[in-house]
């Protein structure tokens, strides 16, 4: 076989219409039953996207984007299977993937110059290129609460969502976490259980979505001059046509600052970090902005006590991924909610009948853990994966993940990563950054072919030379001062350094064709 791919989420399923473009023969291996990647495990209550379906969409296919219908501003998480399943039968991608197989270990045959991957089924693929479409944000994580397993009711995590429907009617629900999932399940949990606890460590920013049934008009709007639209958005800092406004927040006045917030907050979605340039690079500025929506949240809420609780004051607005929601503050005025801040009463146990704080039991039927993820490494780090002369990744990331473009690791030939860590993967439109490294992937391996070149590998020094680059533009961003899954912090002992490209989609793209016009400086060849 020419290449492996690991994963059939987008990323996996574009690779391999590309792969098939070059006359190669390609396998995607998937531990899942199905495509979909992050919309096959990610079932919760109330999960959806929330970069515009207009948006959150693939654009290799004109055909494609103008026969696929999207029912809502922002599609809910079965429409946005069906998507994947339907890229997957229209491009007839199934006969060349394995559902149900995991890959465990996947290390470079010097001598043969191939990639043996070994499955947890115990079966060995060989090939020539090793494709990881694993994921930044699949590999879920519970937390460390000591006694989590003595829980006599059922646990979820909104990342392994079971496919069977949950019914909490009539039960005592506690959620743990605040971040994105949690914010999009909240509001539907707490229609149906019983009562709802939300246990809440670090309270976030979220901005209403706003969201809504699409119209013909919208739909019309993009789908008139889709390709047009698509063009300009890769050429954007997110990867998002949204309105951007080039002015900083500290040069107009107070009453034009809280006018174009409040324009945005009306409209709803992402597009709010977007009112002022300097949101993220200036604290003043950003204070400006944060001070809007706690201002919103106090207006919502209506007990004062609950309303400061869920005031986020740790870290800038946007530095953690902003939160989009569907009525997420206002479900905290039912009297069926109860909101536990745990910088007050933290968690010191699980117990058989539910979660206790230092302030007491509170006795629960169902635990729902939205605890996040081990991001951008867990995946790739969940395989052993070795390169030359045994090196494996683990070791050559000790000190927090390297590599060149974030696309491939040096020591580790003809192995390329989708959206790896030190692109702009979590930081854009995904769908967008999907499609620029699987393009990326696929001109780098037609011009191996035509070069007669057997393998493709990163240069060490052009690898150091990226990272340091990254770093230093994270540094100049406020993204830093958050203790973000961006970090790595979530996860104990994980190194803490900012992992995404933060220079932006535009920019990421146009030094990544610099590079390929310039004969693919960086890369060695062999
Ligand atoms: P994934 O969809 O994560 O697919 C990776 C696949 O690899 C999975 O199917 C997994 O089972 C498989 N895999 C991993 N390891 C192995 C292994 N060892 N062996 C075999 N198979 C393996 N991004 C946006 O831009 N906009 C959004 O609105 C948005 N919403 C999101 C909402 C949620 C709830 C989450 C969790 C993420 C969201 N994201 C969003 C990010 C989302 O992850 C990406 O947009 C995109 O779906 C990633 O696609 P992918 O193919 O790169 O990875
Ligand atoms: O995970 P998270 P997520 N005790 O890591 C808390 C994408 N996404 O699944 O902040 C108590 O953000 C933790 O608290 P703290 C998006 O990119 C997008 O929600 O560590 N609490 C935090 O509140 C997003 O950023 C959408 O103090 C504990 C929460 O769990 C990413 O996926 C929807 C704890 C984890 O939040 C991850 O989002 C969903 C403990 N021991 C996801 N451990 C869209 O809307 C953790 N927490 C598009």
């Amino acid at each position: 076989m020419d290449a492996v791919i690991v994963g059939a989420g987008f990323a996996g399923l574009y690779m391999l219409h590309r792969l098939r473009g070059l006359g190669m023969t390609a396998t995607i291996l998937e531990a899942a039953d199905d495509v979909g990647g992050t919309w096959y495990w990610n079932r919760y209550p109330g999960a959806r996207c929330d970069v515009e379906s207009m948006q959150y969409s693939f654009s290799f296919d004109e055909a494609l984007q103008q026969e696929w219908r999207w029912s809502e501003r922002f599609a809910a998480q079965p429409e946005i299977l069906r998507y994947a399943r339907h890229v997957a039968d229209r491009f007839d991608l199934r006969r060349d993937i394995r559902f149900n197989t995991r890959v465990e270990r996947a290390a470079f045959d010097e001598a043969a110059s191939l990639w043996r991957l070994r499955t947890t089924a115990g079966e060995e693929i060989t090939a020539r290129h090793c494709i990881m479409a694993t994921g930044c944000l699949s590999a879920a994580r519970l937390p460390d609460i000591p006694g989590r397993e003595t829980f006599r009711g059922a646990t979820y995590h909104t990342g392994r969502w079971p496919h069977e429907p949950v019914d909490f009617t009539g039960l005592r629900v506690g959620i743990v976490g605040t971040g994105s999932s949690a914010i999009q399940a909240i509001p539907v949990i707490a229609e149906q259980a019983a009562h709802l606890t939300v246990f809440q460590r670090t309270p976030n920013f979220s901005i209403p979505s706003r969201n809504r049934a699409m119209d013909d008009e919208y739909e019309g709007s993009w789908k008139s001059r889709y390709a047009e639209r698509r063009r300009h958005a890769r050429t954007l800092r997110t990867g998002i046509d949204y309105p951007l406004n080039p002015l900083s927040a500290l040069e107009v006045d107070a009453d034009a600052r809280e006018g174009e917030y409040a324009t945005r907050w009306q409209k709803g979605g992402t597009a709010f970090m977007a009112a002022f340039s300097d949101l993220l690079t200036n604290q003043a500025a950003n204070d400006t902005a944060a001070d809007f929506v706690r201002r919103q949240i106090r207006a919502i809420v209506k007990n004062p006590a609950t309303a400061e609780a869920l005031c986020p004051t740790n870290h800038p607005i946007g530095t953690k991924r902003i939160c989009v929601d569907t009525g997420y503050y206002e479900t905290f005025n039912r009297p069926d909610v109860t909101l536990v801040d745990l910088r007050r009463t933290p968690i010191e146990a699980i117990t058989p009948e539910g979660i206790r704080t230092s302030a007491g039991e509170h006795a629960l039927d169902a635990i729902v853990f939205a605890t996040g993820f081990d991001a951008m490494t867990g995946a790739l780090l969940g395989m052993e994966i070795a390169g030359r002369g045994g090196e494996t990744l683990a070791r050559h990331w000790a000190a927090g993940p390297v590599a060149y473009l974030g696309l491939m690791a040096a020591g580790f030939p003809n192995m390329f990563m989708i959206t790896g860590p030190g692109s702009p993967s979590v930081l854009s439109n995904m769908m967008v950054s999907i499609e620029q490294h699987v393009d990326l992937v696929t001109d780098l391996l037609a011009h191996l072919r035509d070069r007669g070149a057997a393998t493709v590998e990163a240069d060490a020094a052009a690898e150091e030379g990226w990272v340091r680059h990254a770093n230093e533009v994270a540094h100049r961003t406020l993204y830093p001062r958050a203790n973000s899954w961006y970090m790595g912090v979530n996860i104990p002992g994980k190194p803490q350094v900012f992992m995404p490209y933060i220079g932006g989609v535009g920019t990421y793209r146009e030094i990544c064709d610099g590079i390929a016009a310039r004969g693919w400086e960086g890369f060695r060849f062999a």
